[in-house]
């Protein structure tokens, strides 16, 4: 066993780490105020590989681990987590999506320029009626032969505005439960595919989150993904991945919470001295370096099994699990040692704490999480 990183692990973290300091730091407290993130750094993003990080290159793709890429999201997500949950929503939802169960002809139509940022793609799952309960697809998806028809309403789904790409869940064939649920591409300008306001959020506020629309929208056969009736299964294995992003994004998170409050202890004086001397204050830094390494070590897993082959869907529920709960613990304990500056933005620990909230929500609540592991261990 080892724990150290390679050369190469470290020039990619390194990498985004720098560009996290140099391009997401400025401008990050006014992209969460008025709820947008520009292009331009979506841009510079698909420029250093990240929008695809672990696409083959002769798709576009950076060729890199599932390693490399919790790396890129924990330091994105220290300081931008409306960033690395675009970032996320691409790789290991659309780009993983197409490129481990799409035909060639979709990939080289869609994932090619998905992989290069070049374009955008949002993963269409969540409905008014089925979050948690993925099953009760209220979408439908008719087969009229060549083509089929999609009708109905998906929810808070990441980059919806601003997407070229939409994997969209939808049930054929309601007597079949999940085995008559299936996936499509729909593109954007798609008739009948329209997008409704932006959401206003808690968190994560500079990504773009909407209500998406289907009035009769006729989708070509060929862009179905897999076999007919695959679409349930296509969405379980595509999400496990995902939420290897997910709980490095909460790491992230909890992790640049940290760094705030340590750099902020040593320097702010009470009663005569820093308040990291005090032990009320040295005890929180040492729950929470000791909580974040513990999910270090549960992500890093994840995305070991991921690269060794071996089946993820328990080690990502538990590091999604377990780093979310993390993030939310560590980032309201980051205000705390703050005292009234943490309660203000220009301090960013505020802005952390609100981000972290979705972690324990989206990709599979924390609930959801320990109906996967809980039914893995019975199972072992
Ligand atoms: N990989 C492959 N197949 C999987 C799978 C996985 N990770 N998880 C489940 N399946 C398969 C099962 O094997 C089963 O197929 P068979 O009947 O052929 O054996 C089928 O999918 C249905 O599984 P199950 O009976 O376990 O479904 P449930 O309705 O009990 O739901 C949970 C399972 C709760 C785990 C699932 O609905 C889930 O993950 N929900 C949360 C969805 C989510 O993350 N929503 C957020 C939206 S994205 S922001």
């Amino acid at each position: 066993m080892d724990f150290n990183l390679t050369e190469e692990h470290l020039m990619i973290r390194d990498a985004a780490r720098d560009f996290a300091q140099t391009e997401l730091l400025p401008g990050v407290i006014e992209r969460d105020n008025a709820q947008t993130f520009p292009d331009e750094l979506v841009r510079k993003m698909g420029e250093l590989g990240f929008m695809g990080i672990m696409v083959d290159p002769k798709y576009g793709g950076s060729g890199m681990d599932a390693i490399s890429y919790v790396l890129i999201m924990e330091e994105l997500s220290k300081i931008d987590a409306s960033a690395s949950v675009m970032v996320s929503v691409n790789n290991s939802l659309v780009c993983y999506g197409l490129e481990a169960f799409g035909t060639e002809d979709q990939k080289q139509k869609y994932l090619t320029k998905l992989a290069t940022g070049e374009n955008i793609g949002a993963f269409c799952l969540s409905e008014p009626e089925a979050g948690s309960d993925a099953t009760s697809q209220k979408t439908t998806a008719i087969d009229m032969g060549d083509h089929y028809v999609i009708n109905g309403t998906k929810n808070w789904i990441t980059n919806g505005g601003r997407s070229d790409v939409y994997l969209v869940i939808a049930q054929t064939d309601r007597g079949k439960g999940h085995r008559g649920i299936n996936a499509f591409i729909v593109e954007k300008g798609m008739p009948g595919f329209d997008i409704g306001p932006k959401e206003d959020k808690l968190g994560i506020r500079g990504s773009d989150t909407h209500t998406l629309q289907f009035n009769d929208v006729k989708v070509p056969k060929e862009n179905r993904i897999g076999e007919d009736g695959f679409g349930f299964k296509f969405a379980m294995k595509t999400l496990s991945g995902g939420r290897i992003g997910i709980a490095a994004q909460a790491l992230g998170i909890a992790a640049g919470a940290y760094e705030l409050a340590l750099k902020y202890s040593k320097e702010r004086k009470a009663f005569g001295t820093e308040i990291c001397n005090h032990q009320a204050i040295a005890f929180k830094l040492a729950d929470m370096y000791t909580d974040i390494e513990a999910a270090r070590l549960l992500v890093m897993k994840a995305a070991w099994d991921k690269d060794q082959g071996n089946n993820y869907d328990m080690s990502s529920a538990m590091a999604k699990l377990y780093a979310s709960k993390v993030a939310m613990e560590h980032t309201v304990e980051a205000v705390q040692i703050h005292g009234g500056n943490g309660f203000v933005k220009e301090y960013h620990v505020e802005r952390l704490m609100r981000d972290a909230k979705i972690t324990q929500i989206y990709e599979g609540t924390s609930e959801i999480q320990k109906i996967v592991i809980s039914r893995g261990v019975i199972k072992e």
